[in-house]
Formats: structure tokens, sequence, C-alpha cells
């Protein structure tokens, strides 16, 4: 019940096994011989007729009763042990939650990163919460000896601790429907720091706002942490009373959202008291999208100091998901990690993370191989062949006909194919369009 001398999954497993192994192997050896031997010894040619008149030896049956049972005992002992420490989470063990789903894992960390590796600090307990969207898949990972039913509806959990940094199989091991086989991925185990530096490079809320604020040119007149440059700076700029001078008349305003957009598209409308009208207006210059991720940047902007801790509300801490001595799994609260990470700014980049995210690539290629469904190299701009209401047709796939696929499959399925694709009714025309982006890159 101390978790302090830590038993790694590993040798948990390798100790029962090996005990039992050799338990076996002993037992398997000494009754052969003893079977050839008595064979050879009392055979029928030696002894015709039985000499021995005996019908029972009560010692030897207590002994060949005691013995075994004490075998089988220590075999029950290692066995239950072993089970008990994969069931026992350490209390520094990190929480991932990792979901399954037809035919992918996709694992999102504390600070709400995803990855559709494992990836995981050397030396460091990784609890995995696990659960599964769809059907039954199973979580398995012969390095550390750990399998784990993912169950529709349930979570459960299995840890491990990778000591060496290395790469390592992560199957499922459940058949899950036809493509069972390619749900396969990897523990990628690196060093601690490395590790963090990893969690850390996601694209938060707050780095897309600055690199927004980078390439349109903004920070050479306007400074994130308080310093006055040519213009006011950013820190803390919304929500604040400010002096404008408009048409030459001094008045007072809120910086609301539409305050900040008329300051952008218009800066010379509303002159801010004490600041030249230095800026160039920005009408027509910036992307509707742009805009928006300006805006949510600068509604928020507290300074530089404050965007460095990006998490969350309440993020579970190593203390919320420690397994106490008894086996809690069934009762165990899900972890609330976020399911959607930031996105990324570019739409290349944020079309790869839906794709990977969605599960997309568990039933198609990147690479012109058939999966269950067609690849996506080449798919963007080429003439596909559907079956709609029955009747074969030629589509265009442009953007209006990617939407119609992946929002309503069922209605136009690519000939040769099952109409076996989910539809995805959540992704947004934006969603789509960031993923088709990433398609045409796919030469
Ligand atoms: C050439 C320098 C310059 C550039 C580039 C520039 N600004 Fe400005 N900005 C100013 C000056 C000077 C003011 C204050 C005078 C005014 O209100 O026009 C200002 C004012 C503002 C205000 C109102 C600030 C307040 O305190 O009310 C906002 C918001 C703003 N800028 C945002 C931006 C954004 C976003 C960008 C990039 C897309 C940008 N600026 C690029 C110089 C610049
Ligand atoms: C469970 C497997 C599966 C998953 C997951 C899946 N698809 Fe499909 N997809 C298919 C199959 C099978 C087809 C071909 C039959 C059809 O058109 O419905 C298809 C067809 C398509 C087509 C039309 C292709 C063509 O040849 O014209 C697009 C586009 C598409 N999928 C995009 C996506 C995107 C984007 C995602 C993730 C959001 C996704 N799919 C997830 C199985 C899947
Ligand atoms: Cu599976």
């Amino acid at each position: 019940m101390n978790p302090q001398p830590l038993i790694t999954t590993t040798e948990a497993v390798d100790t029962a096994f090996y005990v039992i192994f050799g338990i076996s192997g002993v037992a398997l050896l000494g009754i052969t011989v003893a079977v050839v031997y008595l064979a050879w010894r009392y055979s029928r040619k030696r002894y015709p007729t039985p000499l021995s008149q005996k019908d029972h030896n009560v010692w030897l049956e207590v002994t060949w009763t005691i013995i075994p049972s004490i075998l089988v005992m220590v075999m029950f002992w290692y066995g239950w042990e072993g089970y008990l420490s994969l069931r026992r989470v350490p209390d520094n063990a990190i929480p991932v939650q990792g979901t399954a789903r037809m035919w992918s894992w996709l694992f999102t960390y504390e600070n709400g990163k995803t990855s559709d590796k494992l990836y995981v600090p050397v030396g460091q307990p990784v609890n995995v919460r696990l659960k599964s969207v769809d059907v039954l898949h199973a979580f398995y990972i012969p390095a550390f000896r750990v399998k784990r039913d993912t169950v529709p509806g349930m979570e459960t959990y299995a840890w491990f601790v990778a000591e060496e940094p290395g790469s390592y199989d992560l199957f499922c091991a459940e058949y899950c429907g036809v493509a069972h086989s390619a749900m396969i991925t990897t523990v990628e185990a690196i060093p601690a720091a490395e590790f963090a530096a990893w969690l850390e490079d996601k694209p938060v809320a707050a780095d897309i706002g600055k690199a927004l604020l980078q390439k349109h040119g903004c920070l050479g007149c306007h400074s994130l942490d308080g310093t006055p440059s040519v213009g006011p700076t950013f820190q803390g700029i919304s929500g604040r009373q400010v002096n404008v001078v408009t048409n030459g008349e001094s008045r007072t305003m809120t910086t609301d959202r539409d305050y900040l957009e008329k300051s952008i598209l218009e800066p010379n409308a509303d002159i801010v008291e004490g600041f030249p009208p230095a800026m160039p207006p920005y009408a027509g210059r910036i992307p509707a999208e742009d805009m928006t991720g300006i805006l949510d940047y600068l509604m928020e902007a507290k300074g530089d100091e404050a965007q460095t801790e990006p998490a969350s509300e309440e993020e579970p801490t190593s203390q919320s998901v420690q397994q106490p001595e008894s086996l809690k799994e069934e009762t165990d609260k899900p972890v609330d990690v976020p399911a959607v990470p930031a996105a990324p700014s570019d739409p290349v980049e944020r079309g790869k993370a839906l794709a990977s995210q969605n599960g997309c690539l568990g039933c198609h290629s990147t690479d012109g191989t058939r999966k269950v469904g067609p690849s996506f190299k080449g798919l963007v701009g080429s003439e596909r062949s559907v079956t709609k209401d029955g009747q074969s047709i030629k589509v265009q796939a442009d953007t209006d006909y990617l939407i119609r696929a992946i929002r309503e499959p069922g209605a136009e399925v690519t000939e040769g194919y099952p109409p076996a694709m989910p539809p995805y009714p959540g992704l947004s025309d934006d969603d789509i369009k960031a993923m088709q982006s990433w398609m045409e890159t796919l030469k």
C-alpha cells in the first residue's frame, strides 16, 4: 500500500510470468522424468502380474496434494501482487487522456495538446485514462506489459513508466472492424526536458494572437509588456476607458471589441490622446480570420507575463488521479482534459491537426494507398464517380463537395467503396476548408 518503491508494470508482470513459467517448467520436467522412469521400472514385461496389494498410501497422497497446492498458491500470490501493481497508479503519474476510435488513437495532455502518438517523459509514470467513443478497443503496449480494454461508456486506465528513451509499439488488441490492423501507433519516450518543451510547443491561443500581430507588423508600434512605443501598449488594452480625439473633439470611450476593431480598420477616426495619428488603416488588409484572431487576443491581452499559463480552469493534478489502496476504477471521475486544443493559425497545419484529431486518417491515407476510404492525395479538384440516390454521377471535388462528403457522407457514396464513413456534422465550413488546404498539399 506504500507507493515508495516503484514497481514498474514491466517488473510486476515479468516477476509473475517468470515465477509461473519456472514452476511450470520444473513441474513439466519432474512429471515427465517420473512418468518415463515409472513406465520403464514397472513395465508389463518386467512384472506381468502386480506384486503389491496396497490400495493407498496416506502420506504419499497428502504430499502430492500439499506440494502442488503450495505451488499454486505461490503462483496466485505473484499474479495477484502483479495485478495490484498494474492497477495502483503512482502518485506522481502524469495524466493523459487516451481516446480510442475507429481506427486510431488520440492522446490529450494536461494542457490540451493532442497527438496521435503517445509522447511520454522517460522515467516518469504516466497514467493513461482510457475511453472509447465507438466500439470495444484495447490499449496494448507489449514493451510495458500493459493491456486494457476500452469500453464505450466506461472510463478505465493503464499506467506505465518508460525507463529508457525509445519508440515502443502501441496496438489495438481487440478486433474492432475493417481497419483494426491499422490501429497501431507508438509510445515515444523522450527525456523529461524534451517532453516539457514538446508539450509547450503547442499553438496556444495567445501565441496565435501574437503571431498574427507579428505577421501584420503591429508589434513594430505596439508593445505587449506595457512599455509605450509609437502607439499605446496592448497590455491590458481591453475594457478600459480611453480618451480619444474624434473630428477634433475629445471624448472618452470604452475599449470593447467594436472599438478595437474600428481602431484597427480606421485608426484615424478616433485618435488616442497623447499619440500621433501614425497608424496606417488596415481596412481591406487583414483577412477576416486574422482579424478575429487579433481581436480575440486583444480582448484577453493581459500582458506578456500573464500569458505563460494557458492551462484551463480545473486541470486535474496528479493528486486527483492517484489510485488509493483500493481498486476503484469504475468509480473514477473522468479527467477533464479539453478535447480540442487551440487551433494553429496556419490553415494547412490546422487542417492536418483536424484530420488527425477527428480520426480521418484511420480510414484515409495521405499517400495514395487505398484504405477503408479513398486516399486524400490528389482528391481535391479531381473528378469523382459517386452514387447518389441510386444513380451513378460524376462530380468535381470542390469545397462544396468536400463539405457534403464530410457532413453527410451517406448522400453521395464514392464508387468502389462501402458507405462506411461516419457523418461529421460538427465540422464547420472553416474546418473543412482548412482540411482542404491541407489535402491540396498532398502531392
Ligand atoms: C506605424 C505604427 C503602427 C502600426 C504598424 C500599428 N499601429 Fe496601432 N496605433 C498606432 C498609433 C500611433 C496609435 C494611437 C493613435 C491612434 O489611435 O490612431 C495606435 C492605436 C491603436 C489602437 C487603439 C489603442 C488604444 O489604446 O485605444 C489599436 C487597438 C491598435 N492601434 C491596434 C493595432 C493593430 C492590431 C495593428 C496591426 C494590425 C496596429 N495597431 C499597427 C500605431 C501603429
Ligand atoms: C470509418 C472510416 C472513415 C472515417 C473515420 C472517415 N472516412 Fe471519409 N470516407 C470513408 C469511406 C468508406 C468513403 C467512401 C464512401 C463514401 O463516399 O461515403 C469516404 C469518403 C470520403 C470523402 C469523399 C472521397 C471521394 O472519393 O470523393 C471525403 C472527402 C472524406 N471521406 C473525408 C473524410 C474526412 C475529412 C474525415 C475526418 C473528418 C473522414 N473522411 C473520416 C471512410 C471514412
Ligand atoms: Cu480498435
